[in-house]
């Protein structure tokens, strides 16, 4: 495995949210208790010949001015809220976003709502009785377990999204009127950018980062001068002679 990464992965978010859980279920199959996390660390993992160096934050707010500059050069961002939390969401825009602005100007955002398990589970149709009647709708799943009201839905993290991609313009536009104006590459759409998953089940959890894998891959193809070339002259699935 090369020690230079070919990206770098933040995960940034409210203290509590799951971002050590999502970090742990995704690169170690396993979900247990968790501490605090005191400033930072990463793990590096190679995905599809990619190096890529996966960064877990502390949430806590003595650590936002660490935050930023865990962000430095960052290729992807995943702002993790949990679904069953308001407030965690709301603490993204108004804390977490601005300390992302360090991140690489083609920066990639993904919002995560972690904690899904937690939502109440479909109701099942209700049973026929043997009179013919109609029983009380149950629980398609999981009786005993916990479950919290969902406080945030898939539209607010679409609007919210919408929101970062213009916040990133202005960023942008500033730099640009600076005289620091890069060519950005396009973001993807909301449908791929906003996701919901859980830490405890696993459910969700390997599409998040694989997803941001697969955006982030062509980017570091294009990027490269020297891209190994088969014989037919396509782009070959792998590392990178650069690296
Ligand atoms: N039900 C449920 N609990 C979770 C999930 N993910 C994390 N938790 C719990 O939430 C608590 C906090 O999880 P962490 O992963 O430490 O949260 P964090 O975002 O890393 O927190 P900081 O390091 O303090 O910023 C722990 O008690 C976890 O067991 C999940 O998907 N479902
Ligand atoms: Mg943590």
């Amino acid at each position: 495995m090369s020690n230079r990464p070919d990206f770098k992965v933040v995960l940034l978010g409210e203290v509590s949210v799951g971002k050590t859980s999502l970090l742990r279920r995704y690169t170690e199959r396993r979900f247990e208790d968790t501490v605090s996390t005191v400033g930072g660390a990463f793990v590096m993992r190679e995905w599809a010949g990619h190096t890529v160096a996966l960064w877990d934050t502390a949430g806590k707010e003595r650590f936002h001015g660490l935050g930023s500059m865990f962000c430095r050069g960052a290729s992807a961002v995943l702002l993790v809220y949990d679904v069953t939390s308001r407030a965690t969401f709301a603490a993204l825009e108004e804390r977490f976003l601005g300390l992302a602005d360090s991140a690489d100007a083609g920066c990639i955002f993904v919002l995560v709502g972690n904690k899904a398990d937690l939502l109440p589970p479909p109701l099942k149709p209700p049973s026929l009785r043997s009179d013919g009647s109609l029983g009380a709708p149950e629980d398609a799943e999981g009786k005993g377990e916990e479950r919290r009201p969902r406080e945030v839905t898939a539209e607010d993290a679409r609007d919210f999204y919408g929101r970062i991609l213009r916040y990133r313009d202005a960023v942008a536009g500033s730099a640009g009127a600076a005289g620091g104006r890069t060519r950005r590459p396009a973001m993807p759409a909301a449908e791929r950018a906003c996701f919901e998953a859980s830490a405890k089940s696993g459910r969700g959890v390997d599409e998040v980062f694989e997803g941001v894998f697969e955006m982030l891959a062509p980017r570091h193809r294009n990027s490269c001068s020297t891209v190994n070339l088969d014989g037919a002259g396509k782009r070959q699935r792998g590392r990178c002679s650069c690296s």
